[in-house]
């Protein structure tokens, strides 16, 4: 049986919708293992859709950053058991210096990080790092790196999920919303793949399911230059757990990001990642170590090295073969991660073993 903790848990969100993602998913994980959480965020607005419900939400607190950086607002907050700076972001110094005053001892303090599979996030997993100055100079963070193993802080993955998945009913899911049975469905999430138009022309015999926002303005914009269309829908922005169901529908998915590419790998379809583009190309190593990871087929692997604009190869036709040695890779990954603990038990360990 876990302690009940308080848990802060601090976001800001850069672009795009992956770090608010991750972060309203391990506050909902954490409310279902029975904890509280204050969840700081400059821009929740996404929560909106993202997670109609969050205002309601008892043991989830929504607070706005800047009531996080005004010492009179936390005056009389009751101190936390963790703190957790997702992503990079820097818990305001007013906070700090509150914490300071206000914890008998201090939390456990958790530097969440970007999720990666290349080989040096084990050696950097649960490091600890001092804190040389500032109002809380002595004491510490552990970095906590998201991955692919077991020397990782793992993925997050709920505790019903499996549940969830086995409940659900695919061919009501597809007649629900109006798409033939027999029909191949592709979801479409990413940002402005270089080979998008070629894609489209390829789909011709699919249905193509466009996700709101980026990917929607993507094809739009493609279908404007090169006049191929497939048939498509663009779809509203939905739930987290919507956004799920719509992985588990179809038959390919195309991911982006972190979050997306986490929950295609839990739906267990053939999947195709478009990574987070960084400026100086570190992302080519990173799609590398995930692609090694994943044991992917050369089909797979070259697929994603066009997908990402890493090769200008044409892009190939996906045949039903392909798909099925896509759809067995995908299979047996998922099957190693659920051999492994998830994010959560992970990160308690981490919390318990800190506070002992
Ligand atoms: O939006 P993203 O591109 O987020 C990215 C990555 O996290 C990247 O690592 C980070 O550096 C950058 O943001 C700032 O893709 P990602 O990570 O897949 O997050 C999308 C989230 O949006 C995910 O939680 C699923 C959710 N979503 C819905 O819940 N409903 C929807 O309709 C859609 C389209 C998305």
């Amino acid at each position: 049986m876990r302690p009940a903790l308080l848990w802060d848990l601090f976001c800001t969100v850069i672009d795009n919708h992956g770090d608010l993602g991750v972060c309203w998913r391990l506050s909902g994980q954490l409310r279902d293992a029975g904890q509280r959480v204050r969840l700081w965020v400059d821009e929740a607005s996404a929560l909106g859709w993202m997670a109609p419900h969050a205002g309601e939400e008892r043991a989830i607190e929504l607070r706005h950053w800047h009531e996080a950086s005004d010492a009179a607002a936390l005056e009389g907050l009751e101190p936390a058991d963790v703190w957790i700076e997702a992503f990079g972001c820097q818990i305001p110094e007013a906070f700090v210096a509150h914490g300071v005053q206000s914890h008998p001892r201090a939390p456990a303090w958790i530097n969440l990080e970007y999720l990666s599979a290349e080989d040096w996030v084990p050696r950097f997993h649960g490091l600890r790092s001092p804190v040389m100055s500032g109002p809380a100079r002595g004491w510490s963070k552990r970095f906590f790196y998201p991955g692919f193993s077991e020397q990782t802080a793992g993925l997050l993955r709920e505790a019903d999920l499996l549940e969830r998945q086995r409940l659900f009913d695919r061919s009501a899911w597809r007649a629900a919303h109006g798409w033939a049975e027999g029909a191949r469905l592709v979801s479409l999430f990413c940002y402005e793949p270089p080979a998008l138009k070629a894609l489209l022309a390829e789909l011709a015999g699919c249905q193509l399911l466009v996700a709101p926002g980026r990917p929607l303005a993507a094809v739009q914009q493609a279908l404007a230059e090169s006049g191929a269309a497939p048939r498509w829908s663009a779809l509203p922005y939905t739930s987290q757990d919507g956004f799920d169901e719509m992985l588990w529908a179809c038959d390919l998915n195309f991911v982006r990001g972190e979050d997306s590419l986490v929950r295609a790998l839990w739906a267990g379809q053939p999947l195709v990642w478009q990574i987070y583009p960084q400026a100086d190309q570190a992302h080519h190593a990173k799609l590398h170590a995930f692609l090694d990871w994943l044991d992917a087929p050369s089909s797979l692997r070259q697929y994603h090295l066009i997908w990402n604009g890493l090769s200008d190869s044409p892009l190939p036709r996906i045949e039903a073969s392909t798909l099925m040695d896509w759809a067995n890779c995908v299979q047996a990954a998922r099957r190693r991660l659920l051999g492994q603990a998830d994010l959560l038990t992970r990160l308690f360990d981490q919390v318990l073993n800190e506070s002992a």
